[in-house]
C-alpha cells in the first residue's frame, strides 16, 4: 500500500502514450487514414479568432454535427470523426475529444514520417454545440483562375492571420499537402499533391516549385494537373510561388527539408494550442 501511487497512472488520469498507440494501430492498419486525421486536427482549431478569442481546438466542438455541417469540413463526418469513436469510447470522460483530435493529427505526422510534434493535454470539451463558431473560418480552395476571389493570397493572409500566423507560418503549415489527397466525395476536387501521400516530406514543396502547373480540363472546381495527370493542386496552393512574400519560404522548405520539419512543428504545435488554457505539456511518443 506504501507504493499503490505507483499504480496510478500519469497525467491526470490518461495514459497518453497508450492513446497515441491505439491511434498509431490505426493508421498502420491503412495508412491513408493518417492524412485525413491531420485534417481533422487542423480542422479541430483552425477556427480560432484572436480577435474575439473563440474557436479553436479546446472545446472539441468540430465532433458536433452544426460544425461538422461547415463548408470546409465536408467529409470529416463520414471518416475521421467516427474512426475516433472507438478510442474515445475506450478512455471514456478521462479522455476529451478535443485532446483526442488534436493528439491525432501529431501522432499521424510521426506515424507518416514527420517530426515528432511537442502536444500538451488537457482540453475540456464544450458540452453542447453553443460553442461552435460560425462557417467560414477555414480557408476556402474555391475555384477561379489566378486572383480570383477567395483563392488568392489576400483570402489566406486574412484567415491565417486571424489565427494569429504569419506568412512563414502559413507556408511551413500548407507543407501538410505532402499527405493525402482531395476526395470528389468530400470537397469536390480530385487527386493528390505528391506521389507518395502517406510518407511526411518537402516534396509539396519541390513539386509545387518545379512543375508545370496548368488547368485541369474536367466538370469538376477550377484545380491545377502537372503533365502527367496524376498529381494536382489547388488554387490556393499555387498562389504560395504566384506571392513572392510566400514564395520565398516555398524555395527555402523545397531545398531544406531539416528547416521546414522544424518549422512545420513549432506552427503546428502553436494550431493545435489555439484557443486553449491550462494545458500540460504531455509526453506522448
Ligand atoms: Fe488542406 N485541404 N487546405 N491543409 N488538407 C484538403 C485536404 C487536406 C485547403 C484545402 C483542402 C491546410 C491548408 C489548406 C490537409 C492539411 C492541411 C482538401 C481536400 C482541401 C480542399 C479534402 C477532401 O476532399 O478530402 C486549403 C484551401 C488550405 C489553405 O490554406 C493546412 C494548413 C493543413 C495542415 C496543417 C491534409 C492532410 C489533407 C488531406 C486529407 C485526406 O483525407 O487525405
Amino acid at each position: 500500500a506504501a507504493h499503490a501511487w505507483r499504480l496510478l497512472p500519469l497525467s491526470g488520469g490518461v495514459d497518453y502514450k497508450a492513446v497515441a498507440g491505439d491511434i498509431s494501430s490505426i493508421i498502420k492498419e491503412d495508412p491513408n487514414k493518417g492524412p485525413t486525421l491531420v485534417r481533422l486536427s487542423w480542422h479541430s482549431s483552425g477556427t480560432y479568432d484572436k480577435m474575439s478569442k473563440d474557436g479553436g481546438s479546446g472545446g472539441g466542438t468540430i465532433r458536433f454535427k452544426e460544425e461538422l455541417a461547415h463548408g470546409g469540413n465536408a467529409g470529416l463526418g463520414e471518416t475521421a470523426v467516427p474512426w475516433m469513436e472507438d478510442v474515445k469510447t475506450k478512455y471514456g470522460d478521462s479522455l476529451s475529444y478535443a485532446d483526442l483530435y488534436t493528439l491525432a493529427g501529431v501522432v499521424a505526422i510521426k506515424e507518416l514520417g514527420g517530426p515528432t510534434v511537442p502536444w500538451s493535454s488537457g482540453r475540456v470539451d464544450a458540452l453542447d454545440p453553443s460553442a461552435v463558431t460560425p462557417d467560414g473560418r477555414l480557408p476556402g480552395a474555391d475555384s477561379g483562375p489566378p486572383g480570383a476571389d477567395p483563392s488568392d493570397a489576400a483570402h489566406l493572409r486574412t484567415i491565417f492571420n486571424r489565427m494569429g500566423f504569419n506568412d512563414q507560418e502559413i507556408v511551413a503549415l500548407s507543407g501538410a499537402h505532402a499527405l493525402g489527397r482531395c476526395h470528389t466525395t468530400a470537397s469536390g476536387y480530385d487527386g493528390p499533391w505528391t506521389p507518395t501521400p502517406t510518407m511526411f516530406n518537402n516534396l509539396y514543396f519541390s513539386l509545387l516549385d518545379s512543375v508545370k502547373w496548368t488547368q485541369r480540363d474536367w466538370k469538376g472546381p477550377f484545380q491545377y494537373e502537372d503533365e502527367g495527370k496524376s498529381l494536382m493542386m489547388l488554387p490556393t496552393d499555387l498562389v504560395l510561388i504566384q506571392d513572392d512574400d510566400f514564395k520565398k519560404y516555398v524555395s527555402m522548405y523545397a531545398k531544406d527539408q531539416a528547416t521546414f520539419f522544424a518549422d512545420f512543428s513549432k506552427a503546428f504545435n502553436k494550431l493545435e494550442e489555439l484557443g486553449t488554457t491550462g494545458l500540460k505539456s504531455t509526453t506522448w511518443a
